[in-house]
């Protein structure tokens, strides 16, 4: 793990600049070191946090979010932290989480007290948690730095496969309960035909980026998977400059795997690192990747991104560029639910909190921000708003408008003093406009008597009664 300067947003420095950015997915919290996981018809990302203005990896939570159309991303909070495991430190560095017979596993990777990386794991009876220590102590621990970026994968036999290391490749096969292993730990040999490149053993990360120069090699975040009897190993390798995205595929789970090339590579990302995921759901293929474009991030302030793409006759994978615009939607969202807050497209000038009682709500709301959910179907017409909001002071408005921030307003609700920030009131608005098929709903903020700083009012859920 190289230590770099942070670097400002470059090409994406402005949020409002970028009204039709769906990337990267979540504007509300870093979201490095993304793990997608589909799960009865719906999307999760695992994510790491990274913390805004620090100059390495001093992570220490995990995130979950999910997704029914790949646009909307529902914000689950933070079922796990360094706290959730007694044996670590420091460094909640990337992780991964998978289902088996209706359990999930979040495979973890941290710094334990004696200065080196471990792999952890934790268990729940929920995608999105509780999730407790499955073992009090780490899965794998051989003393070293190399135990980071677990990756998981459960072949059709039912044998579990776990991969990880940096610079150097590990696996060991796990046993049923996903939570030990009797295999014995092996390291997947490195060469040219492999992966691309190969390290000279010895040197340090520094001194093989001053001095060598590499077509490619194995670097960290491998992401393990099978498709059409094919897997699949893609991992973070190396350009001159910084991680690229690569993969290598072979007909066995433990490999001999044979290099086939860079996926990502040399695009404008704004962060060292890149560490990706990819997975199939509803009939397409998506690249879950970061980058360190939102304002003031880098290579320590990374955020989740997606890109679609279609793999080759041949099952290899085409070259895929980042884009600002990201993924069109699968599905279309129903107001005549109750939709949480914290289920967002684009965000400016908010964030999200969560407690016991209320769970995750978006928070730290200001004026000029607002919250767009995108492709929202209203069918024939509706005739009321209702917002469960909080605030300890007032002057807060809230408004909904189609499409656009200053586009057609339906509904507008003076927030008021409810008794607390986290005493949540449901506010009612009759809507009298005409409004019919699919929009994006914006809910902008607005202050009464008030311009900028303090904030105007906490937000947990939506819906809309139909005429
Ligand atoms: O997020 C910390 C580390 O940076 C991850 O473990 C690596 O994969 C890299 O993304």
């Amino acid at each position: 793990m190289k230590k770099i300067k942070i670097i400002n947003g470059l090409a994406f420095c402005s949020l409002s600049a970028n009204a039709f950015a769906q990337n990267p997915v979540i504007q509300t919290h870093f979201s490095p070191d993304p793990a997608p996981m589909v799960y009865k018809d719906k999307m999760y990302v695992y994510t790491g946090d990274d913390i805004p203005g620090y100059d390495f990896y001093y992570m220490t939570k995990w995130r979950v979010h999910s997704s029914e159309d790949m646009v909307n991303w529902t914000d689950h909070g933070v079922p796990i932290s360094l706290e959730s495991f007694s044996w670590a430190r420091d460094r909640a560095w990337a992780a991964q989480c998978v289902q088996r017979d209706g359990k999930f596993y979040w495979y973890i990777c941290a710094q334990t007290v004696d200065n080196n990386m471990a792999i952890g794991v934790a268990v729940s009876d929920s995608p999105t948690g509780p999730f407790k220590d499955a073992l009090g102590k780490p899965l794998v621990t051989t003393g070293t730095w190399d135990n980071i970026d677990p990756t998981v994968f459960i072949d059709d036999d039912g044998q579990a496969y776990l991969y990880w290391g940096n610079s150097k490749l590990f696996y060991v096969k796990l046993n049923k309960n996903m939570t030990s292993y009797d295999d014995k730990i092996t390291e997947v040999p490195q060469s040219v035909e492999a992966f691309g490149g190969l390290r000279r053993p010895g040197k340090s990360e520094d001194v093989l980026q001053k001095q060598e120069k590499f077509n490619d090699v194995y670097v960290e975040g491998p992401w393990f998977y099978k498709r059409n009897k094919k897997y699949y190993l893609m991992y973070a390798g190396m350009t001159d400059r910084t991680e690229c995205l690569s993969y290598s595929t072979s007909s066995s789970p433990t490999g001999p795997w044979k290099y086939q090339g860079k996926i990502m590579t040399d695009q404008p990302t704004n962060s060292f690192t890149n560490h990706g995921g990819i997975i199939d759901f509803r009939g397409k293929s998506y690249l879950f990747y970061h980058t360190g474009l939102l304002p003031g991030a880098g290579s320590y302030g990374r955020s989740t991104a997606i890109e679609e793409f279609k793999y080759n006759a041949d099952g290899t994978i085409p070259k895929i560029t980042m884009t600002k615009e990201g993924v069109n939607p699968v599905r279309i969202l129903n107001p005549y639910q109750r939709n949480e807050a914290e289920t967002i497209a684009w965000s400016e000038k908010c964030s999200t909190s969560e407690n016991k009682k209320t769970g995750v709500f978006v928070s730290d709301i200001r004026v000029g921000g607002y919250i767009k959910v995108r492709a929202v179907d209203f069918g024939k017409g509706v005739s009321e708003f209702s917002a469960s909001v909080a605030a300890g002071l007032d002057g807060g408005i809230l408004e909904v408008r189609l499409d656009k921030t200053d586009g057609q307003k339906l509904a507008e609700i003076e927030v008021p003093r409810t008794g607390g920030w986290e005493e949540f009131k449901t506010l009612t608005s009759k809507i009298t406009e005409s409004v019919s098929g699919v929009h994006d709903v914006y809910f902008v903020f607005k202050g009464k008597n008030i311009t900028a700083g303090r904030k105007l009012f906490n937000f947990d859920h939506w819906s809309f009664q139909k005429k």
